[in-house]
């Protein structure tokens, strides 16, 4: 089955524990950036794990040089399962994080193209180079828009095995339908606003989860 990754970017400490709480029966994954991360502390993370017990992954998408990264994700694994970079930087600069994260067992999801209208300036036109690159690298899963279908299947025919983990769907507009017509077991879907602020996080959750459940 795709899987729901909740992107749990509230602002509030006590708003994201209770989202969590609720959600974490229907939700397989959830994504903390950095809105929550810097309203509170990186501890969060680990709150967050241990209330859900579910897999957590930092979308930080680091962009450094390879020191940096190596410092930024040496302090994220920590407490998380898995940490979001951006390609572009290249290969050494990918290379440092997966360095640390193979020490940990942990996962390197790298961004190929974004999900947003702007990400047809500059990224789109290098996404398939970062997609080649995901997978020459053999990270642990890639980013890719679900807001364009259409990029969506040729990068995931260009990463293969990889699993995509894909924003785009509700807030931004993305067509689940089609979107599942593409995707495959171990992929997952990100949903972030359609989830925590509906008026029942719970049962929006749920109604995704469902919908997952249904296309099997
Ligand atoms: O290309 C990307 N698009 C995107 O929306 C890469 C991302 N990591 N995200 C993140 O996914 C974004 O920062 C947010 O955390 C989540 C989508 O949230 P929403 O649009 O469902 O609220």
């Amino acid at each position: 089955m795709v899987k729901l990754m909740l992107a749990l970017d509230v602002m509030d400490k006590d708003k994201a524990l209770k989202i969590a709480r609720e959600t974490s029966e229907y939700v397989d994954a959830i994504k903390i950036g950095y809105p929550l991360v810097l309203a509170t502390n990186l501890k969060i993370v680990k709150e967050i794990k241990e209330l859900s017990n579910k897999e957590v992954i930092c979308d930080f998408k680091v962009a450094d040089i390879p020191s940096t990264n190596e410092k930024i994700a040496k302090l994220t694994l920590q407490y998380a399962d898995g940490i979001i970079c951006h390609g572009f930087v290249g290969e050494d600069s990918i290379r440092a994080i997966q360095n640390v994260a193979k020490e940990n067992n942990k996962k390197v999801i790298m961004v190929t193209e974004m999900s947003h209208p702007g990400a047809v300036m500059f990224m789109q036109p290098i996404a398939n180079e970062l997609a080649k690159l995901a997978k020459k690298l053999g990270v642990d899963g890639v980013v890719a828009p679900s807001t364009r279908p259409e990029r969506l299947k040729e990068i995931k025919e260009i990463v293969g095995e990889i699993p995509i983990v894909s924003p785009g769907i509700g807030a931004q507009g993305g067509d689940l339908e089609k979107v599942l017509e593409i995707l495959s077991d171990n992929d997952y879907i990100i949903v972030g606003r359609s989830i925590y602020n509906s008026e029942n996080p719970k049962e929006s959750a749920k109604m995704y989860k469902e919908k997952l459940k249904n296309r099997e």
